[in-house]
């Protein structure tokens, strides 16, 4: 049983994934992307409701990171916004399209919903020398491991990887991006936590990319609608600055494939990994109305 307000398994997020694309068949479309190291299908959510007027695309995903659950969470809820309020429908979905990928690390997120295994995985699943999983947010190909990475394959939080890339779940993301590249003109992947909203460069904290500014005060806008709405407002700044990591999606996003806004979101602050469930009625609406600001910008901008 799946609900909105909860944290849910996999499979009850896929179940309400088919039930949306369904229900909602003329504006949801689901693409299957391919399966995880451990063989669940991936299905990334498209959202339109004019998929032929070759509208801006936004792109989301979360969950890269396993622990950190209040991610999907958020994912799910922008599907369930879009789809079924219909002042959201109307107004954010004008001229914008919203791909959404709730779930890049399913296998690592099912890990952590066991009892029998430790709720702090962050990694893949994937199995490299005699240890278990790779950091996603350390695998994508754009400047790999020139700072803040392992190179030790059981190294439990930054392993980067045997190479760019080498996670299928990596590689269905580097996928959409490549293949909506003229289109896709934003580009969020949300995390937790400590209620951040970075920008490139991720990989140094020694220059920033010569569009900051445009990247700055979109964030610092978003940031603002989520404050009026009652909620804590971001920490903006590069991700190089709060620290230099490099083989991210949002450097690989912005620097590889040319998206102009790429920004990687960290959601909620003073619970660390595990926000209690009974706050996500809370937090998710407030957080909503700082993506309501990142689509009305795309709207007006492309
Ligand atoms: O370290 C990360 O991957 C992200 N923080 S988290 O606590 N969720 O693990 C921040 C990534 C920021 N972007 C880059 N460094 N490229
Ligand atoms: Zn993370």
């Amino acid at each position: 049983p799946f609900s909105v307000s909860e944290y849910n398994s996999f499979s009850a997020i896929q179940d309400y994934l088919e039930n949306v694309a369904r229900r909602h068949s003329d504006i949801v479309k689901l693409q299957t992307l391919g399966t995880s190291y451990q063989g669940r299908l991936m299905k990334l959510v498209k959202i339109s409701t004019n998929p032929n007027a070759g509208n801006p695309i936004i792109f989301v995903d979360a969950g890269i990171h396993a622990r950190e659950w209040v991610a999907p969470a958020m994912a799910l809820y922008i599907i369930h916004r879009l789809t079924n309020d219909p002042e959201a429908r109307q107004k954010d979905l004008n001229g914008v399209d919203w791909y959404i990928l709730p779930v890049v690390n399913p296998d690592g997120y099912e890990y952590t919903r066991s009892s029998r295994n430790n709720r702090m995985w962050r990694k893949t699943r994937s199995k490299n020398a005699n240890c278990y999983g790779v950091d996603g947010n350390r695998n994508y190909g754009f400047k790999w491991a020139v700072s803040g990475i392992s190179k030790n394959p059981c190294d439990k939080e930054t392993y980067a990887g045997p190479k760019p890339f080498s996670e299928p779940e990596t590689q269905m993301v580097r996928n959409i991006m490549m293949e909506n590249a003229k289109r896709l003109k934003l580009y969020v992947s949300v995390h937790s936590y400590g209620q951040y909203l970075v920008y490139p460069w991720g990989y140094t904290g020694d220059f920033l990319p010569k569009e900051w500014k445009k990247l700055d005060s979109l964030a610092r806008a978003v940031s603002d609608a989520v404050k009026r709405a009652g909620g804590k407002p971001f920490r903006v700044m590069s991700a190089g600055k709060w620290y230099p990591a490099a083989g991210g999606s949002d450097d690989f996003a912005f620097g590889a494939v040319g998206v102009p806004y790429s920004y990687t979101m960290e959601l909620t602050d003073g619970y660390e990994f595990v926000f209690p469930e009974r706050l996500l009625t809370n937090v998710l609406p407030q957080f909503y109305e700082g993506f309501r600001v990142f689509g009305t910008q795309i709207r007006n901008e492309f």
